[in-house]
Parts: structure tokens; C-alpha cells; sequence
């Protein structure tokens, strides 16, 4: 039988990288987004690869993550992998200087929103003994880097519940790993800069950085191990990168 694999934040960047790699490979796939149109689109565009569904909603609302997996046609409701990718920096200002509306929205989505889709989908996996959860994190999961601060916080959860996920859903046979990219050009920079796209632009410069496919790539490679190989935590930096501040740039 296929796979199906449920994907937040699969309209842009890591995420829809990796529903078209999935795509390609038969995966069936949930779409989960918040914009209907760009869902639409690649609900369309996918579904000639593999079967389809897609999910609107905003990973950061409780109720409306209850709901929109309840929702699920029969056919979609198992999900055995997770790709918990959903995720967002706003703002790179110093703590002193932060704005309350981005610390809320970075942790409601990165860290709640996270929690709330997974707590809903681990009782399918634990009744069938199987499953596979990937969250994507990020090298602020593992260091921290000037102005960083809430975002890294925030990355910093992720790999702790990644590693909490794994010990507890260990008696489960549940496989849970973690990929945390270095730069990676996608909107990421562009939300980080709320739209300043000369600013975005700068970050992406004088080097090379990692595509969303590079990641997905990996993702792709991390989930079609056999059953009994778990890739743990995996931090994935582009060549010019040697740590989060370090970068080769021309
Ligand atoms: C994205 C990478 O270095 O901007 O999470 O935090 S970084």
C-alpha cells in the first residue's frame, strides 16, 4: 500500500519541495496551508503525479487543527508520515527591541502550531505501531546567533520536543528525526524582513545557498530508509557555511 504523507506548510519553499518530491514518488499527500489559492494550485499541479488532498488552516489555531484533520476524507485519514515543516521567522531585531506580535506569532507557529498537529495525528500512529514524524528545525535549533533570540528560542524547542518526541513514542515503534538546515533561499528571508526584499535578497548573496530541494532531497532520502533505520538529527548547511554566522561570501 502507498504512503501517505501529511506536510504543514507545503505551499512554499522546504514544504512544497518536498510534496513534489513525494509527489514523484508516489507518496500520497495531504497539502496543509494557509493560502487557498497557492493550495489549490499545487493540489492541482500534484495531483497529476499521485493522489491528493489538501487541508486550509492555520497551524497556530487549535480548533481549526482539530477540525481540519477530523475533516479528512476516509481515504486520507491515516497518515503515515508527518512532516511537521510549517514554520516562520519575524523579525531579526535585538530582545531589547522585539516586537511582542513577532515573539507570539514565532512561537504560536513554530512551536505550538507543531505541537497541535502532532498531538492530533500520534493516536492513529500509536494504534497502528507505526509512523514517522519529521520536524524541520534549523541551525538556530543548535546555536544562537545575535538577534536571533525568540526565532532561535523557538528552533531551540523544536529539537527539544523532537528529541521528547522520540523517547516517548519510542514503545510505539514511532520513528521521529529531525533535519535543520543552514541558509536555505526560499520566502523564509523575505517573511523574516516582512517583505523588504532588497534586505531578503542580501542574506541569499556572494555564495551559494541551499535550495528548498537540496532539503527535500534529504527528506525524501531520511523516510524511504528501511523500518528499522531511524536518521535522528541531521543539521544540513550549505558548502559556503560553517556555523550559523560564519558564511564564505564573495
Ligand atoms: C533558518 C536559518 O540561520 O537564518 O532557520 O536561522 S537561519
Amino acid at each position: 500500500m502507498k504512503a501517505t504523507a501529511f506536510i504543514t506548510g507545503a505551499t512554499s519553499g522546504i514544504g512544497k519541495a518536498t510534496a513534489e518530491i513525494f509527489a514523484k514518488n508516489n507518496i500520497r499527500l495531504v497539502l496543509c496551508g494557509r493560502n487557498a489559492d497557492r493550495l489549490e494550485g499545487l493540489r492541482k499541479e500534484l495531483s497529476k503525479l499521485t493522489e491528493v488532498t489538501s487541508l486550509q488552516f492555520d497551524v497556530s489555531n487549535r480548533i481549526a487543527v482539530e477540525n481540519a484533520i477530523k475533516s479528512l476524507p476516509e481515504n486520507f485519514k491515516t497518515i503515515d508520515i508527518l512532516i511537521n515543516n510549517a514554520g516562520n521567522a519575524h523579525g531579526l531585531s535585538s530582545i531589547q527591541e522585539g516586537d511582542l506580535d513577532d515573539w507570539d506569532a514565532m512561537l504560536d507557529i513554530n512551536v505550538k502550531g507543531l505541537l497541535y498537529v502532532s498531538k492530533a495525528i500520534f493516536p492513529q500512529m500509536i494504534a497502528r505501531n507505526s509512523g514517522f514524524i519529521v520536524n524541520i528545525g534549523s541551525i538556530a535549533g543548535k546555536e544562537v546567533y545575535p538577534n536571533g533570540n525568540v526565532y532561535c528560542a523557538s528552533k531551540h524547542a523544536v529539537n527539544a520536543l523532537n528529541k521528547g518526541m522520540r523517547i516517548d513514542l519510542n514503545k510505539h515503534n514511532i520513528r521521529v528525526s529531525a533535519i535543520h538546515p543552514g541558509a536555505v533561499e526560499t520566502a523564509f528571508s523575505e517573511v523574516r524582513f516582512k517583505g523588504d526584499t532588497e534586505k531578503a535578497a542580501a542574506v541569499y548573496k556572494g555564495y551559494k545557498p541551499l535550495q528548498a530541494e537540496d532539503i527535500a532531497d534529504i527528506i525524501y532520502f531520511v523516510v524511504t530508509r528501511p523500518y528499522h533505520v531511524n536518521i535522528e538529527d541531521l543539521v544540513v548547511y550549505p558548502t559556503a557555511q560553517a556555523n550559523a554566522t560564519i558564511l564564505n561570501k564573495d
